[in-house]
């Protein structure tokens, strides 16, 4: 931002002095040996655009930096689930949102910037109950954010893993985000506490569900909520693409980053805290009956299958109020060339 108003500004400076040289050569007058009028009116008027300029590109760079811990954040939230709630009711709560769900803090210039991806398939009611709390919940902790929903195209079996790998690559398109949260769309976080920043291992952040009676089910889990940076991305070579149907690619991931000698960092179990909407299981997500050999095979198969052999046809992609939404068809089991 900084740059584009020291080049608009050169730009500018640039314009008016090329102004000022043709009024200068149109108005001299060359009977009296005097310059008109004009010329120094236009001086006059060229000081005052420029003292604007000068004016609005300081107040921009002048925005302190917002404090590395946030005074507005509070502790434990109070969840709740307003009946019959819809899109456009949570939109007209959220005006200082940009178009694409993006957002940052007004009054300070914010210390991280983080994208939020969420998986998605025909779940629009748990979608604005999420965007509902995470809007304000992400503003309270003063992040720049921009939220990603991954919509899976087709009736094909579901595969989150693909949808997250196709998140991240479309995601860092847009920006060099310090942080991506991978974010089921069903999880609401319960406590402010809960710093939607990286840590320097990669993190699991819903450690505690109301589902598994805010106990984590078992040790490795890593399913739910997640923050990985781009580098720790990379370094993992994202996620599997192979997982088709409900289960297994959050262990999958575990094992990745135990392979790539880093650990999981978690928030404390009175913080890291979620809601999790209750649903059935998907039509079109039901269990993989062949998540226990692909994990059996991960460590053998991390380094071929994930971001380096992804492949997706990008459908669409339109800036809804609250979030970005980019429909993709990622194909089946056996391949792309599904829905074209
Ligand atoms: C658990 C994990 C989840 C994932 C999954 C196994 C928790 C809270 N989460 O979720 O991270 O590892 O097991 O695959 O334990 N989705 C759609 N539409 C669909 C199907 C799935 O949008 O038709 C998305 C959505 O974001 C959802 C996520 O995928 O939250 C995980 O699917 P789920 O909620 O049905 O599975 P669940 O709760 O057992
Ligand atoms: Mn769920």
């Amino acid at each position: 931002m900084a740059l584009m108003t020291e080049r608009t500004l050169v730009l500018l400076i640039c314009v008016q002095l090329l102004v000022l040289v043709l009024l200068y050569q149109v108005s001299y007058d060359h009977e009296t040996a005097h310059y008109e009028n004009t010329f120094w009116k236009s001086i006059a008027i060229a000081t005052k655009i420029n003292k604007a300029i000068r004016a609005v590109s300081h107040y921009k760079q002048k925005l302190p930096d917002c404090p590395r811990t946030s005074q507005l954040t509070g502790g434990p939230l109070n969840i709740s689930f307003p009946l019959w709630l819809n899109m456009k009711q949570v939109e007209q709560k959220h005006l200082l949102v940009r178009r694409g769900g993006s957002y940052s803090p007004p009054n300070c210039t914010a210390t991280y910037k983080i994208a939020i991806i969420i998986p998605h398939r025909n779940r629009m009611e748990h979608l604005t109950y999420l965007l509902y709390h995470l809007h304000p919940f992400l503003q309270r902790q003063q992040l720049k954010y921009r939220i990603f929903v991954i919509e899976q195209a087709g009736n094909y079996t579901f595969n989150r893993g693909k949808l997250l790998n196709v998140g991240f690559k479309e995601a860092m398109k847009h920006e060099n985000w310090d942080c991506i949260f991978f974010h089921d769309v069903d999880l609401i976080p319960e406590d402010d506490r809960n710093t939607y920043i990286c840590d320097l291992f990669p993190k699991h952040a819903s450690i505690a569900m109301d589902k598994f009676k805010y106990r984590l089910p078992y040790k490795h889990f890593f399913g739910g909520v997640s923050a990985l940076t781009p580098e720790h991305v990379e370094k993992i070579n994202g996620f599997p693409n192979s997982y088709w149907g409900w289960g297994g690619e959050d262990d999958d991931i575990a094992t990745r980053i135990k392979l790539n000698k880093m650990l999981v960092a978690r928030p404390p179990i009175h913080i890291g805290r979620y809601k999790m909407i209750s649903h059935k299981r998907d039509k079109g997500n039901e269990k993989n009956p062949e998540r226990f050999q692909l994990l059996k095979n991960a460590t053998l198969r991390w380094e071929e299958d994930g971001l380096n052999n992804l492949e997706y046809i990008l459908l669409s992609k339109k800036n809804n109020h609250l979030y970005t939404n980019i429909t993709v068809d990622i194909g089946t089991s056996k391949g792309l060339q599904l829905y074209r």
